[in-house]
């Protein structure tokens, strides 16, 4: 017996209808909270009686509480609830219908542990706003995937999601494009099912790249298109300005309104807004708070066009920023405060994470690291801005969505692994081999300051077996490594079977998950042709050889099509392809076959995921990327193996987008031993190319810094040949 108020929350009815349905429950009678004498006979009759609704919808509610002698949620933060079990009750009380709908929620999520028995929770949001923005250039997503999305944040309790995607014509090209009725059509069905999930749809129309700021009819486009969007429901707007010039006016009135210069276009921008604000967000009760995305987004430093929004601008509009660089590795409560002061309004995170238009050849599955728990209490909240695949990006929207929820208690790892079981159910070991091999997330552990890397069970494992190949006594690290390999070697087929049920998933990461399969095969084959040359095997040896080849060639032959051209998918990154190769360099070694398998080195750090091993990889298109300026004595380079004779080197550095990222003052020189090195030219330009004397006999080959410089360094190739290649 469910027992209800006029006011009581239908979502969160038809969550609750939906467990007691899944728990066995095969009759649901449906009473008013009037009818005490109803609830009474259906206790006597040793039926379970469910009590839905708080204060504003249901007044039975808080009766049942007081009998079981709990309070109930007045005073508790919007979103907060009260859920209580025992003696044949349950009672699910909100501090408004949202509460209430969280409650249903938690209640599914208890049923599904098993443990139903006595109870009670008083649980409340830390973070007002929690959601995502879809926010990212590439193909938006489909309207099927957004619907899905909406369930999900409900799911997750998260209350917003900002409709931003870069690529959309009538959000930014054509901006002051009216809709057809048809997209119209579409646009409210989301309305409909985020309001259905206690979500906020967030309309964000850019018109940087086109608006005149000083112009009537540009302000009247904009409001007449929000007009079109309230008229469907649409509730909170926002307009966002980054990734626009504002040194460049679209118009010459603006130049002649407000000059030239950063304190002109945060002039001009505030200009607008205020207008919006004034003209349509103060004329419509029950619109939320106008939002914008500045032009300066990305960090703290103080500049005339901050001043300009700070002094300017109306403070009823949020700013959102994205923490201190554009994928921001960490983000303090400390940073937080500056920023609130430094933009002079209440802030929102446009957080970059789980975010791929920049990485198209990798998907980002690890959790949400790397932000204080103090930023969700100081700021409005965190949007996280998502991967072009909407199904995948559900794992780590699932743990910034538990992060915002309650920051301190928040445990990545376990709420990874959650996040892991929500999307694929008993499937969650097929996919956790999966996202542990696309784990790095690129932000960083507050606690270490680096970033997660990848493949974090594979990778000690793999350096377990080298150890113990070289005390003569492999076979227990070989076999914990083998039954690793093997679970990626199936993964392929263990998650197409186990997550048949989401297609659209299997469909986003396909070339992935092929890569994975592949790279256990090879590695199983790697573990299999050491093993052997350990037993003196040669027969043996060689064919596993073989087949390592013939799986690793496959792996790197995959395409996968990106908004940014063909790509590679890049799996296991740093991790299996190093390993192959080393396991091939070693049978190189043992066959006596004369081939260079070059392994990078440097002692500068890494820049997101463009990782040494992209100079070695035959591909001028990937590039290795410091992380800082080489400081003298720094060294990026490439180790043999062994000592060879080697011929000539090229060295390409540098890239059209950062043509000054090579080392400005350097020296190109080699070593047998590592220790006793041998000049060959001094490096000054972006592109080296040397003659090694006849006779060379070299195992390492570097570039060395020998002058400062404020350029990181970016090399594209690094290559060496030996006289026969
Ligand atoms: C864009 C965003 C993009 C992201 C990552 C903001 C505010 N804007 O550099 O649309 O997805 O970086 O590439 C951005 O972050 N600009």
């Amino acid at each position: 017996v469910e027992v209800v108020g006029r006011g009581t929350d239908p979502s969160a009815l038809a969550v609750v209808d939906q467990v007691l349905r899944g728990a066995g429950a095969s009759t649901i009678v449906k009473i008013t909270d009037s009818d005490r004498a109803a609830a009474d006979r259906a206790r006597a009759d040793g039926g379970l009686v469910v009590f839905v609704g708080g204060p504003t919808e249901s007044r039975a509610t808080a009766l049942a509480l007081a009998a079981l002698r709990i309070e109930g949620p007045d005073g508790l933060a919007h979103g907060g609830y009260v859920l209580a079990a025992d003696r044949g009750v349950i009672a699910l009380s909100g501090v408004d219908t949202s509460g209430t709908f969280y409650a249903a929620q938690s209640l599914r999520q208890l049923f599904a542990t098993g443990k139903s028995r006595a109870f009670s929770m008083r649980d409340w949001p830390v973070a007002p706003l929690r959601g995502v923005i879809e926010g990212f250039y590439g193909a938006p997503w489909s309207h099927a995937d957004r619907l899905a999305q909406l369930d999900f944040y409900g799911r997750t309790k998260q209350n917003m999601y900002v409709y931003s995607p870069k690529d959309d014509p009538f959000l930014r090209a054509r901006w002051r494009d009216q809709y057809p009725p048809e997209q119209l059509a579409l646009l409210s069905q989301l309305v409909a099912r985020a309001t259905a999930n206690h979500v906020e749809f967030t309309y964000a129309l850019s018109p940087g790249l086109s608006v005149c700021y000083s112009s009537d009819a540009d302000k009247a486009a904009l409001v007449t298109k929000f007009q079109s969007l309230w008229d469907i429901g649409v509730r909170s707007f926002a307009i966002p300005l980054d990734d626009i010039s504002y040194t460049r006016w679209n118009c010459d009135a603006d130049a002649a309104k407000f000059g030239v210069g950063g304190a002109a276009a945060g002039a001009a921008q505030s200009f607008l807004l205020n207008r919006v604000q004034q003209d349509f967000i103060a004329t419509h009760p029950g619109v939320e708070r106008l939002q914008t995305v500045p032009t300066e987004y990305y960090d703290l430093a103080d500049s005339p066009y901050k001043t300009a929004l700070r002094t300017q601008l109306d403070k009823a509009v949020i700013v959102e920023w994205t923490g201190v660089g554009v994928i921001a590795g960490q983000i303090t409560e400390k940073q937080a405060q500056q920023a609130k002061e430094v933009f002079g309004h209440d802030i929102l995170i446009w957080d970059n994470y789980p975010v791929n238009d920049y990485i198209t050849e990798r998907l980002l599955l690890g959790p949400y690291i790397g932000r204080e728990p103090g930023v969700a209490k100081v700021l409005s909240g965190i949007t996280a801005n998502p991967m072009v695949q909407a199904e995948a990006s559900k794992i780590a929207e699932f743990t910034s969505g538990d992060f915002l929820w309650n920051p301190v208690g928040y445990d990545p790892d376990k709420s990874w692994l959650a996040a892991i079981a929500d999307l694929a159910g008993p499937s969650a070991p097929a996919l956790k081999v999966f996202a542990e091999n696309n784990y790095s997330s690129l932000l960083a552990r507050l606690e270490t300051g680096r970033p997660d890397l990848d493949s974090p069970v594979l990778r000690p494992l793999i350096a377990a077996f080298w150890s113990a190949l070289e005390k003569k006594d492999p076979w227990d690290a070989a076999a914990k490594l083998e039954r690793y390999l093997t679970s990626m070697s199936t993964d392929p087929d263990d998650l197409r079977r186990g997550m048949a049920s989401n297609p659209k998933f299997l469909a986003e990461v396909g070339p992935w998950l092929d890569q994975v399969g592949l790279y256990g095969q090879a590695g199983g084959h790697a573990v299999k042709m050491l093993l052997a040359q350990h037993d003196g095997d040669g027969a043996k040896a060689w064919s596993e050889r073989g087949e390592l080849v013939t799986a690793l060639e496959k792996a790197q032959a995959i395409r996968v099509q990106t908004a940014r051209g063909p790509r590679n998918p890049s799996t296991c990154t740093d991790v299996c392809v190093p390993f192959l190769n080393s396991a091939l360099a070693e049978a190189d070694r043992w066959f006596g076959l004369p081939g260079l398998r070059p392994q990078p080195t440097t002692s500068l750090g890494t820049y997101t995921d463009n990782v040494p091993a992209r100079m070695v990889d035959g591909d001028p298109e990937t590039f290795y990327w410091s992380d800082w300026a080489p400081r003298v004595g720094d060294t990026i380079g490439v180790d043999l193996g062994s000592a060879q004779r080697v011929s000539h080197v090229d060295v390409t550095m540098g890239k059209p987008t950062s043509p000054d990222d090579f080392v400005h003052n350097g020296v190109l020189e080699y070593s047998a031993d590592g220790e006793q090195w041998t000049l060959v030219k001094a490096v000054t330009e972006p592109v080296v190319s040397a003659d090694l004397p006849d006779g060379a006999q070299a195992r390492f080959v570097r570039v060395r810094t020998t002058g400062p410089q404020a350029f990181w360094v970016v090399v594209r190739e690094f290559t060496v040949s030996t006289p026969d290649t």
